[in-house]
């Protein structure tokens, strides 16, 4: 009996959309596992939810103008939906500000608390006193002491992926405010890390050196190497769960204690609705706890939490967390706060019914050990050449000719034949990847049994022999009809769309992988199909080109200083500039235009001549406001007749903040016509 397998995912901050950096590096891989362990016959809790505790919450409510609340309403439906969009198939999907999570966190607090697990110190903390708060670590910004980025928070730098402390934090300053934040005492609650390194050494750099992923020990034995300090585990904040103290007004949970507590009372809440007893994931030897994350959570995941599991006594350890590396876009980090991304919910907006087209090009370029990158080409080249071209190209062609030759039926073949052998193989080829979490050549494993039937089909042309040899034709379709169905049956993890349109098409049902691993025969002679459609159809280039131009887009705006400004108009030439006329001017004389609220109708000195020129200035300036003010016109407009004025020329203006509209102006008085370039 296969053990229990109790799969997390890490809990996405609920402070924005999900993108191809989050599903390529925790929830695509997380879900083939979960869905791979089903088809194994173990008993899974995939578990996950939103994370809607911790600064990044408090930052963009700020940003948005509305409270935490909000914002984690807002990101917590459109997280669950892109999820559920894109087969990604939690048992439970929970969030942390609901009521069970807040007990569940501040029950597990309290038992390590009567445990004498803590300890309380008074420490300085960095305090905005513009703003009347302490800040939170991620509410300190300042330059980075050991890669020297000026954009480091107090808590990490997101640039060399180092933890910090903000005391570590050059030049510190208050995200608030932009203030620099004084120090102020402050009591909390401490977990004593050190106290925890034997066990951690033993553990996991005794216990876990050859089935840990490298990347993954690699981080923990450098942490332990430096020697772990103790860590704080209440914030002086006022978002997040309250600390259940008497003497802790004002402070709460360190989102990084509560969060990962979230697996748990998620599980609970799975467990209390199908009938389960969460312990028996979390508290039983029996169950296998695999935690899916990003490298940037390593610390937290197999430091801080299992020191927390391990001080309140009553929890398994994770027998894996298989970390990935980080995803780029177009060869440039993702980023939440500059929209440099590809947004979950817009892809599955965008390419309506491909959901698998992503999980596919996202596990084929995962970043399994090393940061990945994606690009819309290579997208485009996976979907075209690989799922159209082999994939689909070797589906439709069974299914069609099956139809065509045989009304739909599997005809009579040789179920010893060698071929077949390559189905149980790709099974078993598959079963051992995945269980060393290698997603990629997992991936390639299914691919090459998709390849060999393609090659298969080509290399005896049942499409030939159909006419002189009706016999070999029929056997070449049996084998295809296996090997199809077989890539239906395997292809489930990783395109659980493509599997079910598949199965459906070939009239079976899924069944469990070992079935597979032994099966010779998937369908029988005689059985009855179902009617054939593409599995997949080909990008465009223009699709590509409007996802590209989209990114094009977003650095344009990415680069403006001013999110307000408008794009730069189509660039000119110096000769063009050379055309244009900029003059000097004073205005003489102003009248308002009748009937015309926007217009005034003035004389002006050009220092070339005196003209009339109307200008939609009218609601912010009176004509008294006006008269004898230097301007600067267009002096060399060809004139144009408004409102039955000829107005020969344009002045020069600007909008202030407030809407109005305001004269170029040179900064001290001149003639009148001295040239303005
Ligand atoms: N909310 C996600 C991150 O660090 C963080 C994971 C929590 S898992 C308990 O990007
Ligand atoms: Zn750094």
């Amino acid at each position: 009996m296969q053990k229990r397998k109790m799969i997390t995912a890490a809990l996405p901050y609920a402070n924005g959309p999900v993108h191809i950096g989050h599903l390529a590096g925790v929830y695509i891989p997380a879900d083939v596992f979960a869905r791979f362990q089903r088809r194994l016959g173990s008993d899974v809790a995939f578990i996950c939810g939103s994370d809607e505790h911790g600064i990044p919450i408090t930052i963009r409510a700020k940003k948005e103008g509305i409270t935490p609340q909000d914002i984690v309403d807002k990101y917590h439906t459109i997280i669950k939906k892109s999820f559920e969009d894109l087969g990604i198939s939690f048992d439970e999907y929970s969030r942390t500000s609901s009521e069970n999570h807040k007990k569940t966190s501040q029950d597990f607090f309290l038992k390590m608390y009567e445990n004498g697990q803590f300890t309380e110190e008074v420490s300085e903390q960095y305090y905005d006193e513009q703003a009347g708060e302490f800040l939170a670590d991620r509410y300190i910004v300042g330059t980075c002491p050991k890669c020297g980025n000026d954009g480091a928070y107090g808590d990490q730098c997101e640039k060399c992926g180092s933890t910090l402390s903000p005391s570590e934090l050059i030049n510190p300053k208050s995200a608030l405010s932009g203030n620099i934040p004084v120090l102020k005492e402050t009591k909390n609650w401490y977990l004593p890390l050190n106290e925890y390194e034997d066990f951690l050494n033993e553990w996991i750099l005794e216990g876990h050196k050859d089935d840990w992923k490298p990347n993954v020990y690699g981080q923990v034995k450098s942490w332990l190497n430096d020697g772990l300090k103790p860590r704080a585990m209440t914030r002086d904040l006022n978002w997040g769960v309250q600390v259940p103290l008497p003497d802790a007004e004002g402070k709460v949970l360190y989102v990084w204690f509560d969060a990962p507590i979230g697996y748990i009372s998620f599980t609970k809440e799975w467990a209390a609705k199908n009938g389960k007893n969460w312990e028996d994931y979390w508290q039983s030897e029996d169950s296998d706890l695999i935690h899916f994350i990003g490298k940037d959570n390593i610390v937290f995941h197999c430091i801080i939490f299992p020191a927390m599991m391990k001080a309140h006594g009553d929890y398994i350890m994770p027998s894996n967390v298989p970390a990935f590396e980080f995803l780029n876009l177009e060869n440039d980090k993702i980023s939440t706060s500059r929209n440099w991304a590809v947004w979950a919910h817009e892809y599955v907006e965008e390419f309506p019914g491909q959901q698998d087209v992503l999980r596919y090009a996202l596990l084929s370029s995962a970043p399994e050990t090393k940061d990945n990158n994606f690009t819309w080409k290579d997208f485009q080249t996976k979907n075209n050449s690989e799922l159209v071209g082999i994939f689909g190209n070797f589906i439709n062609r069974v299914a069609v000719l099956i139809h065509k030759y045989y009304d739909g039926v599997i005809p009579a073949g040789n179920e010893n034949a060698e071929e077949l052998s390559e189905i149980s193989k790709a099974a078993k080829e598959i079963n051992e990847y995945l269980s060393k979490y290698e997603f990629r050549n997992a991936l390639s494993a299914l691919m090459n049994l998709a390849r060999f039937g393609n090659q298969y089909l080509q290399t005896e042309e049942p499409w030939k022999t159909i006419k002189d040899n009706p016999e070999k034709a029929a056997n070449t379709l049996f084998v295809g009809a296996q090997i199809a169905v077989g890539l239906a049956q395997l292809c489930e993890p990783f395109m659980p769309f493509s599997s079910e349109k598949l199965l459906k098409m070939f009239n079976t049902e899924k069944i469990s992988w070992k079935e597979v691993e032994n099966a010779q025969i998937l369908v029988k002679t005689g059985h009855t199909i179902n009617e054939s459609s593409l599995l997949f159809s080909k990008i465009e280039d223009e699709t590509i080109d409007f996802q590209i131009q989209k990114l094009e887009n977003t650095k344009i705006s990415n680069a403006k200083t001013n999110p307000k400004a408008n794009p730069m108009k189509e660039e000119i030439t110096f000769d063009d500039f050379t055309k244009i006329d900029l003059r000097t001017a004073t205005i003489l004389e102003a009248e308002k235009v009748e009937k015309a609220d926007k217009l005034l109708k003035l004389k002006v000195d050009t220092g070339v001549d005196v003209r009339t020129v109307v200008s939609g200035i009218a609601e912010s300036f009176t004509p008294e406001e006006v008269v004898g003010k230097q301007v600067m016109i267009l002096l060399n407009l060809a004139p144009r007749k408004i409102r039955g004025i000829e107005s020969q020329g344009m002045l020069l203006l600007t909008t202030k903040p407030d809407g109005k509209l305001s004269f170029v102006t040179p900064d001290e008085t001149v003639e009148n016509g001295i040239e303005v370039g």
